[in-house]
């Protein structure tokens, strides 16, 4: 309660939620109107209320206004945005409490003060309740009305002013055709199907681009990282649902694990879209990274293997995408289709033109800011 205190009166705060092992409304809800009074760094592993946190560090570590943060709450598990990390370890904080009920101190920022025992929900829902208690009586003491707007530290207003801008940016910019688009476009049309979706990525530039366009939670394996296991783990998860499962998988990370289609019991709620970009394209997105491009290859593991044939064997449906109008045309089918087995929608992009895209969104972002 103490803390929750100090940090009401503290000014300049963030609380920050790494992933959350399932997905919970009642968080959403909390999350959403915690917005309304701190910044709540998050991802769409924690709550479908996140925002693309990434791209406002890009803006915050030019403002050398911000230099010191006097509290930090930390919140659930890994984060999946390096951004996010390196900024608040550069950060001077003058405070830093994680909250878990498990005692293990990670201490993700360098700077951790201690450890608050208790459940990432209980803990959220007393700050909520107190905030709340706290604004009204600071509001009915000053003007004898407690439903005045709530008033911001500089840091707040600096990030919702930034947060607005990131959001147009992401709903303006039109990447080139790369595994982007394929996201974004299944994203959009994801919004328009009426049925229950549960959305599995994996596992690393997927989840990136999948944390900018999703509006719902986000199932993936973060923490150690594997690109092993998702493909298996989203068809066992198909299979305890009715929702529909789509899984959004890199290509390397679906060749890892393409027995997960080696299963008779699968149906026709599970669907995967494969991201071929014939290699591990986040090895060439990854700063510091100068390898000459003879050993590149073998970094990023390169090959010129397709799902075709395993989908075959596996009595699996399979449409294959080359383009920007068979994106358009195969989604729908991707998505409306009604069949008794699964369906593998494979988009074939090139590693150069994935780059682009991303690269030419965080541009546009930072130049018109
Ligand atoms: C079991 C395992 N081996 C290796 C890695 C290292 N690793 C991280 S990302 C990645 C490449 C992922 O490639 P892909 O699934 O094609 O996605 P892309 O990067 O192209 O988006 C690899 C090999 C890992 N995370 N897990």
């Amino acid at each position: 309660m103490e803390i929750i205190k100090d940090f009401i009166l503290s000014e300049r705060k963030i609380i920050v939620i790494g992933q959350l092992p399932y997905h919970d409304e009642e968080i959403d809800m909390i999350v959403k109107e915690l917005k309304m009074y701190y910044i709540v760094m998050c991802e769409q592993l924690s709550t479908a209320s996140a925002e693309p946190i990434d791209a406002i560090v890009d803006i915050f570590e030019d403002n050398s206004a911000i230099e010191n943060i006097d509290m930090v709450l930390s919140l659930g598990n890994t984060l999946v945005s390096k951004n996010t990390k390196r900024y608040l370890r550069t950060k001077k904080i003058s405070s830093l409490w994680e909250i878990n009920d498990n005692g293990i101190i990670h201490d993700t920022f360098m700077s951790q003060t201690g450890i608050i025992d208790c459940s990432c929900k209980l803990f959220l829902k007393a700050l909520l309740r107190l905030t709340k208690e706290n604004y009204k009586e600071k509001q009915t003491e000053k003007t004898g009305n407690a439903d005045n707007e709530i008033s911001q530290d500089i840091l707040k207003t600096l990030w919702d002013k930034a947060m607005t801008h990131i959001e147009m940016c992401i709903d303006d910019y039109v990447p080139v055709y790369s595994q982007m688009l394929a996201i974004r476009c299944f994203e959009q049309s994801l919004e328009d199907m009426e049925y229950e979706i549960e959305v599995h990525y994996a596992n690393s530039m997927e989840i990136r681009i999948g944390c900018l366009y999703s509006p719902h939670y986000i199932w993936c394996n973060r923490g150690v990282n594997g690109i092993e296991g998702s493909v298996s783990t989203a068809a066992g998860f198909s299979l305890t649902t009715s929702s529909m499962v789509f899984c959004i998988t890199g290509d390397l990370s679906f060749f890892y694990d393409q027995n997960a289609l080696w299963n008779n019991h699968l149906k026709g709620n599970f669907r995967v879209m494969i991201l071929n970009n014939n290699c591990g394209g986040i090895f060439s997105q990854l700063k510091g990274l100068n390898i000459p491009d003879d050993i590149m290859k073998y970094v990023e593991g390169r090959h010129t293997a397709t799902a075709k044939g395993i989908c075959e064997q596996n009595d699996i449906g399979y449409m294959a995408v080359r383009d920007e109008e068979e994106l358009r045309i195969s989604m729908a089918h991707f998505l409306i289709e009604k069949t008794n087995r699964p369906i593998v929608l494979e988009v074939f992009t090139s590693p150069d033109d994935d780059r682009q895209a991303f690269v030419g969104l965080k541009k546009m972002i930072k130049s018109k800011f």
